[in-house]
C-alpha cells in the first residue's frame, strides 16, 4: 500500500519533529509534520503522536507492547511501567488502553491508548501519563482499616441498607492530582486504598472512594450516579424499595409483548429500541449484550426500567430519571424524551468503554457524549419532536416543568459555557453542577462538527451526523478514563485520520481539516480555569 519513498520520508518526519520537541521544551501547540504531528502538555512533555491519513507511525502485527516500547522513550517513560488493561475492536482497528503503574502499583486514571489499524501497524499513541517514579509502595494503614467504610457512606447517600451494595477488596493504587486536574504530573503522587461499591439491585448506586493509605482519610469520592436535572417535590405516591428490581415476571412490557397501557412504559419500550437500533446500526455495537443486567430469577441480559417510580431523596412523583449501572429509574412523565433516554443509556455505554470518571474534566466529557449520543439518537429516529427549531435542545419533550435543560448549538442560552475560556466555566466545587454545565464546550463542538458554521474566528463547514458520529465514536473507546479538553484535542483530530486511513465513512483529509477547526474554535487547546 505504501511505496518506499513514502516510508523513508514517514521516518525521516518522525525524527524530525522529535528533535524539534526536544529542542523546544515549552512547546505547548501541535508540531505539524506531513507525516506525523506530536502533541506536547505546557511543560514541554509529550502527549500525543499521530499520524497522517494513510501514513503509520510503526508497522507491526498487532504487537502493541512492541510498538509502546518503541515509543515510551518519546514520552519519557519506560514501557516496562506499563500493562495491558484492555483490547477494544474498533471499525478498521483496534484501541489498546494500557495502564500505568508505579512500583507495581497502578497510577488511577494515568493511561496510554494505542490505536492500530486493521494490519496491526500503529496509528497513533496518546496518554493522560503521571511522572511518579515510586520505589516502593508500602501502606501504612491495611485494608482492613478501610474495609466497609465505602459502603456504608454511599448507603447513606443513597438512604438504603448496605447489604443492598456490594464492596470489592481494597486495592492499592496511586492517586496523582495532576492527572485529573488536567496540569503537566510532577509526580506528586499518593499512596491510597480505592474501594468500589457496586449495587445490587436497580435500588441505589455505587462508586468509588480513595482513602489515603497512611492516615485512612478520605482523598476522593466519587459517586457512579448519574442524574438528568434535580427537582423537589411535596407529593407521596409509589416508592421503590431495594427489592424493585424490574424482573421479566413482573415487567408491564417485555420484549415482543403486547403494547401497555401506561404511556410510559410504551415510551421506554419504544425509545431503549431506538437507542439500540442507533448503537447497533452506526457502530454494530450491542447494547444489551454490554450493558444489560440480569436479575434474581431472570438470568438473561436486559435494558431494565421502572417508571413512574419515586425514589426516597427525590420527593414523590420524582422530577428526575437516572441511571445506576443496572438500569434506568424514571419519574411519571421522564421516560417521554428520546434524548433524555439516549443520553442516560449512554452513561451506561461510556462506564464499558472509555470508563470516563464522573468528576472534573472527565465527568463533564462523560456528561457531553451521553448529550451527544442521545440528540444523535434523538435527531435521528423519527420519533418525538424532531421539528427544526429543537434541534440540539435537550429535553425538549421532557414534560413541561423541566422543558428544555440544555442546548447544544448555544450552551450559553442555559448559562453553559461554549468554550474553554467562556465566562460560563464552572469552578466551584459542586460536582455535579461542574459536569452538567462544563459538558457545554464538547456540545458546541459536536454541533459544530455536524453543522458547521463560523465561531470563535473559525468558519466550520460541517461533516453531517453519519461522519461526526463515527469520529465520536472512536474517541468514545479511545479517550483515557481521566480525559481532559486537551486530551479531545488530540483524539478528536487523531479519530478523524484513523478513519480516513482505514477507510471508514467515507470521512477525507478535508473533514479532518475541519475537526481541527472545530477543537480550536472550542478552544480544547486551552487548559481551563480552576
Ligand atoms: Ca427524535
Ligand atoms: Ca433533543
Ligand atoms: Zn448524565
Amino acid at each position: 500500500m505504501h511505496t518506499r519513498l513514502g516510508l523513508v520520508l514517514r521516518f525521516t518526519s518522525v525524527l524530525a519533529v522529535a528533535v524539534l520537541v526536544a529542542a523546544n521544551p515549552a512547546a505547548a501547540d501541535p508540531k505539524a509534520g506531513d507525516d506525523v504531528t506530536t502533541y506536547s502538555d505546557s511543560a514541554g512533555r509529550v502527549t500525543a503522536i499521530v499520524a497522517a491519513p494513510g501514513k503509520t507511525l510503526r508497522t507491526g502485527t498487532g504487537d502493541a507492547t512492541a510498538h509502546l516500547k518503541a515509543y515510551a522513550r518519546r514520552f519519557g517513560l519506560n514501557a516496562k511501567h506499563f500493562v495491558v488493561e484492555r483490547v477494544t475492536a474498533l471499525p478498521g482497528g483496534t484501541a489498546v488502553r494500557f495502564q500505568q503503574q508505579a512500583a507495581g502499583v497502578p497510577v488511577l486514571g494515568a493511561q496510554m491508548i494505542a490505536v492500530l489499524d486493521d494490519s496491526g501497524s500503529l496509528l497513533s499513541l496518546h496518554g493522560n501519563l503521571s511522572a511518579a517514579a515510586a520505589k516502593d509502595a508500602k501502606p501504612g494503614k491495611k485494608a482492613g482499616d478501610v474495609r466497609g467504610l465505602a459502603q456504608q457512606a454511599f448507603a447513606a447517600e443513597a438512604q438504603i441498607a448496605a447489604a443492598a451494595l456490594e464492596e470489592a477488596e481494597p486495592q492499592l493504587a496511586w492517586f496523582d492530582p495532576a492527572i485529573w486536574a488536567g496540569t503537566p504530573s510532577k509526580g506528586q503522587v499518593r499512596l491510597v486504598w480505592s474501594v468500589k461499591v457496586e449495587p445490587t439491585s436497580l435500588a441505589g448506586w455505587g462508586g468509588e472512594i480513595l482513602f489515603d493509605a497512611f492516615s485512612g482519610a478520605e482523598v476522593l469520592k466519587l459517586s457512579h450516579k448519574h442524574e438528568i436535572s434535580r427537582a423537589i417535590c411535596d407529593a407521596n405516591t409509589t416508592y421503590v424499595s431495594s427489592s424493585s428490581i424490574c424482573l421479566a415476571k413482573n415487567a408491564s412490557r417485555i420484549e415482543g409483548g403486547a403494547v401497555s397501557t401506561v404511556a410510559d412504559v410504551n415510551y421506554a419500550y419504544d425509545y431503549f429500541g431506538a437507542t439500540s437500533t442507533y448503537y447497533q446500526t452506526n457502530f454494530g455495537y450491542d447494547l444489551t449484550a454490554n450493558i444489560g443486567s440480569t436479575g434474581k430469577g431472570d438470568n438473561v441480559k436486559r435494558l431494565r426500567a421502572i417508571v413512574r417510580a419515586c425514589v426516597a431523596g427525590y420527593g414523590c412523583p420524582m422530577q428526575n430519571a437516572f441511571w445506576n449501572g443496572k438500569g434506568m429509574t424514571f419519574g411519571p412523565g421522564f421516560a417521554s424524551a428520546d434524548d433524555v433516554i439516549g443520553h442516560e443509556l449512554s452513561h451506561g455505554v461510556t462506564e464499558h468503554t472509555s470508563g470516563l470518571t464522573y468528576s472534573s474534566q472527565s465527568g463533564a466529557i462523560n456528561e457531553s457524549l451521553s448529550d451527544i449520543f442521545g440528540e444523535f439518537t434523538d435527531l435521528t429516529d423519527g420519533l418525538g419532536n424532531d421539528s427544526a427549531g429543537v434541534r440540539w435542545d435537550m429535553g425538549e419533550d421532557l414534560p413541561a416543568s423541566i422543558g428544555v435543560i440544555r442546548s447544544m448549538s448555544d450552551p450559553t442560552r442555559f448559562s453553559d459555557p461554549d468554550k474553554v475560556s467562556s465566562s460560563y466555566w464552572y469552578t466551584g466545587t459542586n460536582n455535579s453542577a461542574y459536569v452538567h454545565i462544563n459538558s457545554g464546550v464538547g456540545n458546541k463542538a459536536a454541533f459544530l462538527m455536524v453543522d458547521g458554521g463560523t465561531f470563535n474566528g473559525q468558519t466550520i463547514t460541517g461533516l453531517g451526523l453519519a461522519k461526526a458520529a463515527q469520529i465520536w465514536w472512536r474517541a468514545q473507546n479511545t479517550l483515557t478514563s481521566s480525559a481532559t479538553y486537551n486530551e479531545l484535542n488530540t483524539v478528536l483530530p487523531a479519530s478523524c485520520r484513523a478513519l480516513v486511513t482505514a477507510g471508514i465513512g467515507g470521512l477525507t483529509s478535508a473533514d479532518c481539516t475541519q475537526v481541527d477547526k472545530v477543537v480550536l474554535a472550542t478552544e480544547m487547546h486551552l487548559t481551563p480555569a480552576a
